[in-house]
């Protein structure tokens, strides 16, 4: 028998994911939209205090830049409505054009809305606002989080809200420009305790150099890569497109690593190390976990990215 990507998935099944992002992430979209905005401005406020944003993007922002005039020109009633009705997912212009936005444009979005909020030119949550039993309970749940683990939570919750995409019959995507690679003097090489293979090694530096284009080279034409909590994005053209839209400018810091071989040739090899966004810098490291299947031809016919359930699990590499 040989691999899918469904039997893949289930290379080195004792990793042990942070499931609470996804309940928690569960339990937010129960939520009314005024709940769910003002729990997330609160834990906004809250993880401000040991964390600060990084407007990386103020070029990404240029895509945002007409919808932000036209709501910062807005009286506070209806710049309440516009943010009530993104949560909710409403059809209307607004929603429509930010469901056409790349996540950093949608961050980006969001991040100048916080700035304007913060600075009284925008709504801010309403005097009387009391929060449901549910929306001080979930709030909890993310003060509990670690912080990788919370940043995460809060990006989805803004990923999902806007209209459904799949409602329109077809749109543009939106995205900011891709940076040119980093210099070839100026890259950086990892290390990884237990781990020499070359493909590895060249997964982690082209990715950390921006190097899309020598990255994807590394998989096979039907090769694939599945975020944390996503299913795999399938095939050469759609991961090059992920990388170039969702992974630049991040910082992998890969620590060790154990082989070993899978059926028909293929090895697999689990990384477990830490992942740095621009969004925060050094300020969060998330804590993963790599799974890769190489074919054996050495090529990348699957990798998992998992955001790991706690710093104990960067120890956890039993074999399968
Ligand atoms: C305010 C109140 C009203 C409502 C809203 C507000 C604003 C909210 C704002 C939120 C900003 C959130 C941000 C979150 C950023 C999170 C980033 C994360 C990144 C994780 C990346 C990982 C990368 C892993 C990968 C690796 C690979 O090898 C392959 C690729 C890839 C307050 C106004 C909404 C402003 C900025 C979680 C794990 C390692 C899979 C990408
Ligand atoms: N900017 C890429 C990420 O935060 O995932």
């Amino acid at each position: 028998m040989s691999f899918t990507i469904d039997s893949a998935r289930n290379i080195f099944p004792g990793t042990l994911t942070a499931d609470a992002v996804p309940a928690t992430t569960a339990r937010f979209n129960q939520l009314s939209a005024e709940d769910q905005l003002a729990l997330i401005w609160f834990a906004y406020l809250e993880m401000g205090k040991t964390l600060t944003i990084a407007a990386t993007g103020a070029a990404n922002m240029v895509f945002a830049e007409n919808t932000l005039n036209e709501i910062h020109k807005m009286s506070f009633a209806q710049q309440t409505q516009v943010m009530c009705d993104l949560a909710n997912r409403a059809d209307t212009p607004i929603g429509r054009t930010y469901a056409t936005w790349s996540m950093n444009i949608k961050l980006g979005f969001w991040y100048q809305l916080g700035v304007w909020m913060a600075d009284g030119t925008v709504a801010p949550i309403p005097e009387g606002y009391r929060p449901s039993a549910n929306a001080s309970a979930v709030l909890e749940a993310i003060k509990g989080l670690e912080s990788g683990q919370q940043i995460t939570v809060l990006r989805n919750s803004v990923v999902d809200m806007g209209f459904d995409t799949s409602k329109l019959s077809s749109y543009s995507p939106v995205a900011e420009p891709v940076v040119p690679p980093t210099n070839i003097a100026q890259r950086t090489k990892v290390t990884i305790e237990g781990i020499n293979n070359s493909t590895i090694l060249s997964y982690m530096d082209n990715l950390n150099a921006n190097d899309f284009e020598a990255l994807i080279e590394l998989f096979t034409p039907d090769g694939a890569l599945q975020p944390p909590f996503k299913r795999p994005i399938v095939g050469k053209e759609l991961v090059l497109r992920f990388f170039k839209e969702d992974c630049q400018n991040l910082k992998l810091i890969p620590e060790r690593g154990v082989t070993e071989p899978a059926a028909d040739g293929y090895t697999q090899i689990k990384i477990t190390g830490k992942v740095q966004t621009p969004w925060f810098g050094a300020g969060v490291g998330m804590n993963v976990a790599w799974r890769f299947l190489l074919n054996p031809d050495n090529k990348i016919f699957f990798v998992a990215i998992d955001l790991l359930a706690s710093p104990k699990e960067l120890l956890n590499l039993v074999r399968s």
